[in-house]
Parts: C-alpha cells; structure tokens; sequence
C-alpha cells in the first residue's frame, strides 16, 4: 500500500523566504492573468496568499491559450526574489518563475459573471450576493472573512484562558428567550417549535453548573425589516459569568477579550488589514455613560430631542459616537442603565431605581455590537416581574428550575460577529460581513 505523506497538508504557512531558488508545485486559482509580448504574469489564488507567478514564453513554452480567470491549476516553477513589488500581492518579495502549468479545472466560461480580478468588486449588493460563491473569491472579500475568523478564534481563545468553558446550546427551541414578535416558528413533530433568538436562557442554565461560560452560535431573527445592521441569521458570541462586583465586570471581560482580538488581528493578518486600507481600534479607556445622559448629551449638542424614547434611535447611537469621538477620544462607548421597560425579563433592575437595568449596550463607530447586563438570580423576583408583565411563568419552568436550585449573581453579554466585523472593515451594510447572508428576500446561495 501507497503511504500517504501528509507533510504538506499539515504545514502551517508557507515560508516562501525559505524557499528562495527551490522549485515548488503550488495548487491554486488563477486570480488573474496579464498576457503580455514576453509572456506574463499569472496571479495565483492559495490559501492566504496571492503570489506572482511569472511565465517566460520562449523559456518555458508555455502557452496561455486555454488559461482563464478562476481556473483551477498547479503551478511548478522556482521561487525568485520579485522585482515589482505589487501591493495587492501577498507575499510581495518574491515570486515564482513558472517551468509548468497543469490545468485542472478549467473555468467554464471566459466572461465571469462578476470581474474579481480587479483591486475593488465593482458590483451591487444584490449581484454580489447572488454570485457569493464566485465573489467571496475576491481577495478584499476573502479579506474581510479572514478577520471575522481571527474575531471568532480569539474571542473563545481569551475567556478559555481566563476560566470559561465552552458550550453548544440548542437551536430548535420550545420558546422566545428575547420576547418579541421576531422569531421563526417551524413544525416539530407534533407540535410548534421555535429556532433560538439567542442562548441566553442556556448560558444563564450553565453558569449554574460551570460559573463562566461562552458560545459562539448561529442565532436567528424574524426581523421584518430590511435594514443596513440586521440579518435573519447572525453569528452571537456570547458569554455569561458569575458577578464578583456588578455587571462592570462584564464590561472589564468584554474590553479585555476586544483588545486581545485587536491584537491579534493586528499580529496576524496585516496583508488583510493594508489591503482593506483599515485601523484596528484599542480600548485605551472604558467610556461608560448612562442611557438619560445620552438624550441630554445629544439635545445639548445637537437639538435633536429623542428624551421621550425608551430606546436609543440608531441616529442618536451615530451621534453620541460622533460626540465621544470628539469629547473622550473614543470609538467605543458603553451606555449603561437602560429603561427597564425596554429590556427583557431575565434583566436585573438596578435596586436604586426599579425603572432602569443593571445593562448596557457598547457602540462602536456608531453602532451597537452589544447587549449585555446583570440577570436577576432569584426565583420570586423572576415569578414577580413576570406575572407583572403578563407572562406565562408555568411556561418557563424548565429554565426557572435553575433559581429554584440556587444560583449566583451573574450576567453577560452578545455581541454580533458580524456588526463587528462590518464596523472594523468599514462596511456598509451589516449583510456583507455574513457569508451567505440571510434576509427577508434572500435564501439562497
Ligand atoms: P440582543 O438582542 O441585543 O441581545 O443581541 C445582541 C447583539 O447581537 C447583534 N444583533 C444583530 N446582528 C445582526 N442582525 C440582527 N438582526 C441582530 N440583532 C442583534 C447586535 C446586538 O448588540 N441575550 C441578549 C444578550 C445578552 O444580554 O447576553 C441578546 O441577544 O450586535
């Protein structure tokens, strides 16, 4: 029997330094290709990388008929220092002086549907969507996705290290742990079920059994709205934590696991970062203010009067960004001290003052990324508020047992991957920062 020699497929990155005048066989995707009267260049698409590959006519008698854009190949040719250093290439001190070229697969069309060869993807949202597999392909798209994983590793990364464990939690659920009328409903058997708004009466179940706990999960959303920050389907990283001092430490965990993100995202993907032309932000200081501060601020700086809302608008979250730009020299704000009637059931109002929450959200470049707070830990403060909101308590019984076993103080947070991902990349939409983004019109790809 054949061995197998798995030496390459579990090699990290390529060195191609250590490479230098050796001959390498690379499989890839024909990125783009420049005919020229010598010959060309061909830029191949591998993982993590988008290396020259420079094809000499006469030397190699390689023809590039039959060569087309996306095609699959493998590429044997010696690894040379580059004489132009093109900043759409990564790496960019070298290049590979090709001996052959085996075609693969070739691509079924000349034209592609959607040009990705070029440095910025000319194309409307909907065209963008509807060719996702082709266009991901694009390396500012690949870009983006290649931060959104770096996001999502270090988040468990940092609370792994700090104590926290991790946890799958069900998706097919008997109820509505967020309230509202924005959850899908699907057959189950003999009965309704319900696809999962978040985690949160789980995490909270978890922290009774391991005190620090964290998801990273897909949630759904029957948002009705067609909107630049929602999707039906997004990724929530969350966590939940027994409270030493107050719903501040979660604030603490949360600005430690963002500025352990942003390092890394600085430490590893620097081609990603220079070529979307981005900054990666640190939390040098926590800026907290509380949500009745917010309406002051923004009627003071602006006479837009929103005193009379129970929530933040999202204009109002652009302005009092814009303010801590300005005033505190900060892209993130933490606004504390929501309007009870705003918040869920499971939110613990503040003892000072019933009408308002031990929560917060965090903005960030003018958007929230985050919901958190304090939950309330005893069961006949659950019971109270839910009878007093209408509610069904015998209906959640099977998450109110943890209060009647006993459970710590605690409290956490969920913050949207790709909110956050978007506002890092400087997107737009909160839909480009989603894969295969789910809305209320698209199911496919
Ligand atoms: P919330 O419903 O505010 O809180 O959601 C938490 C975070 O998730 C993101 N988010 C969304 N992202 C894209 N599309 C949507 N439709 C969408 N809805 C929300 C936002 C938001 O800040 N259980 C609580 C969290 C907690 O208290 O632990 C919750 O889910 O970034």
């Amino acid at each position: 029997m054949k061995e197998l020699d798995f030496s390459h497929s579990l090699s990290s990155l390529i060195d191609f330094d250590s490479l230098l005048n050796r001959q390498v066989t690379l499989t890839g995707q024909i990125q783009n290709i420049s005919e020229l009267a010598w010959g060309g260049f061909i830029h191949l698409r591998l993982p993590n990388y988008v290396i020259q590959c420079v094809i000499d006519r006469e030397k190699s008698k390689i023809s590039f008929d039959g060569l087309r854009n996306e095609s699959a190949v493998k590429i044997t040719g010696t690894v040379v220092t580059s004489t132009i250093k093109n900043p759409n290439l990564w790496p960019r001190n070298v290049e590979v002086q090709v001996s052959a070229i085996d075609i693969l697969a070739a691509s079924e069309t000349p034209e592609l549907p959607v040009d990705i060869s070029k440095k910025v993807l000319n194309c409307d949202l909907n065209t963008k969507f509807n060719y996702r597999p082709l266009t991901l392909r694009h390396p500012g798209q690949r870009a983006v996705f290649r931060i959104a994983s770096c996001i999502y590793n270090e988040f468990g990364n940092f609370l792994n290290s700090i104590g926290f464990t991790r946890i799958c939690s069900p998706k097919i659920v008997s109820g509505s742990a967020e309230g509202g009328a924005n959850v899908f409903k699907l057959p189950y058997f003999d009965r309704e079920a319900f696809l999962a708004q978040s985690p949160q009466f789980y995490k909270q179940m978890m922290v009774g059994v391991f005190g620090r706990v964290y998801e990273e999960a897909p949630v759904f959303r029957a948002e009705e709205h067609n909107t630049s920050r929602h999707l039906n389907e997004y990724i929530s990283l969350d966590f939940e934590m027994v409270l030493e001092n107050g719903f501040e430490d979660i604030i603490q965990v949360e600005t430690a696991a963002l500025n352990n993100i942003f390092a890394k995202l600085k430490e590893t993907c620097r081609p990603e970062i220079n070529l979307l032309g981005i900054e990666i932000p640190e939390i040098k200081k926590i800026v907290t203010v509380k949500f009745a501060e917010v309406h002051e601020i923004v009627f003071k700086e602006t006479g837009r009067d929103f005193r009379d809302q129970n929530d933040l608008d999202p204009e109002e979250e652009r302005l009092i960004c814009d303010y801590s730009q300005k005033h505190w020299s900060s892209d993130f704000v933490f606004v504390t001290h929501y309007p009870a009637s705003k918040r869920p059931f499971y939110a613990l109002n503040d003892p000072g003052n019933p009408e308002e929450t031990c929560s917060f959200d965090l903005l960030f470049r003018g958007i929230e990324i985050t919901t958190g707070g304090a939950r309330m830990h005893i069961y006949a403060d659950y019971v109270k508020k839910m009878e007093r909101r209408g509610m069904n308590v015998e209906s959640f019984e099977s998450f109110l047992q943890i209060f009647r076993y006993g459970m710590p103080p605690h409290g956490g947070l969920g913050l949207g991957l790709e909110r956050l991902t978007a506002q890092l990349c400087g997107l737009a939409n909160v839909k480009e920062a989603s894969l295969f983004p789910r809305d209320m019109h698209r199911l496919e790809p």
